[in-house]
């Protein structure tokens, strides 16, 4: 077919106002975001991470806070569901019951991005994972208590929450490590729920139930909000953290900086809370028909006192 000189002379002025037009916010991406909660700081900055982008990328983002529950979360699916959305973000708080409303989207076609946790549903199920390896996470904290104590020594840990790929998956990579070591120990262990008042209260029983915390020799907590909580417990007791009981943590917020450069704890390792861009891309990258990878991996480096204030200041 023959253009008229004047449609083809008019091409690239269509082509200009199409891609406003696709820009605009009739046409925007549309995604639902169903979060956890706001259990943490690394949660909260997660969170404002992850609407920032959207923002940023001109991305209608629906947002929805589950309180905890996963039943909110699993109504969260089903609404951005009914309402049509182009993606599907969903920070899963436990491994297990997502198949039936993962096969929902998937019927409708609509691609679910999994955030920071993961499920223990098929694959199929979900476009990707944006994740960190929370194995790797828990094994690297292993090996840094097991150097710094010369492989000897009585441990209490305050897991994640119960059920949760990051606390299953950190208990896992721990304990894969310390096991080779015959005289690390781990004494008591029990679930904080992953917030400061949770790490608190059972790192007081912890305390009142190892002789006041002279059978302890470190903590390990699966998140810096329980170990500030437990920090707390640890000088109620008139003890000093960090030096009478070692404190190390996942996360990297900004208070557990502070606390290092006070001499309060010892080590925590990154957690990045930076995962909306990698979620976002992967849906776009699934529209143009790419292949995505099942597991977008995003881990950090542990860090210690000698950085924390500068780490603290550049962070708050
Ligand atoms: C781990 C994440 C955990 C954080 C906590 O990726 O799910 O949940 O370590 C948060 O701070 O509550």
């Amino acid at each position: 077919m023959k253009l008229s000189k004047t449609f083809t002379s008019m091409l690239p002025a269509l082509a200009a106002s199409t891609a406003v037009l696709l820009s605009s916010p009739a046409f925007a991406e549309t995604y639902g975001f169903s979060q956890i909660g706001s259990e943490s700081g690394w949660r909260t900055s997660e969170t404002n991470s992850i609407k920032a982008e959207a923002e940023a990328r001109g991305i209608d983002l629906k947002f929805s806070d589950a309180q905890q529950r996963q039943e909110n979360q699993i109504k969260a699916v089903r609404s951005f569901i009914a309402q049509g959305v182009d993606g599907i973000l969903l920070a899963p708080v436990v491994e297990t019951g997502w198949d039936q409303v993962l096969r929902e989207a998937q019927r409708a076609e609509i691609p679910v991005v999994l955030i920071d946790r993961g499920v223990d549903a098929d694959p199929s199920l979900y476009l990707t994972k944006v994740a960190s390896d929370f194995t790797e996470e828990g094994a690297l904290a292993a090996s840094w208590l097991a150097a710094e104590t010369n492989g000897v020594c009585d441990i209490v840990e305050l897991q994640g929450t119960v059920g949760s790929s990051a606390a299953i998956d950190r208990k896992t990579g721990f304990d894969s490590v310390i096991s080779n070591f015959p005289n690390m120990n781990i004494i008591r262990s029990q679930s904080g729920d992953f917030t400061r008042a949770g790490g608190k209260e059972v790192m007081e029983s912890f305390l009142k139930a190892e002789g006041g915390g002279d059978n302890i020799c470190a903590l390990f907590a699966h998140n810096d909000d329980m170990a500030l909580g437990a920090i707390q417990a640890i000088k109620e007791a008139q003890l000093q953290p960090a030096e009478d009981i070692l404190v190390l943590s996942i996360d990297a917020v900004p208070d557990i900086f502070r606390a290092m450069a006070d001499g309060e704890a010892n080590a925590t390792i990154e957690l990045n809370p930076h995962l909306g861009g990698p979620a976002f891309d992967a849906i776009a990258a699934h529209e143009q028909g790419e292949e995505v990878d099942k597991w977008i991996k995003a881990n950090g480096p542990l860090y210690l006192p000698d950085t924390a204030e500068e780490e603290y200041q550049a962070r708050r």
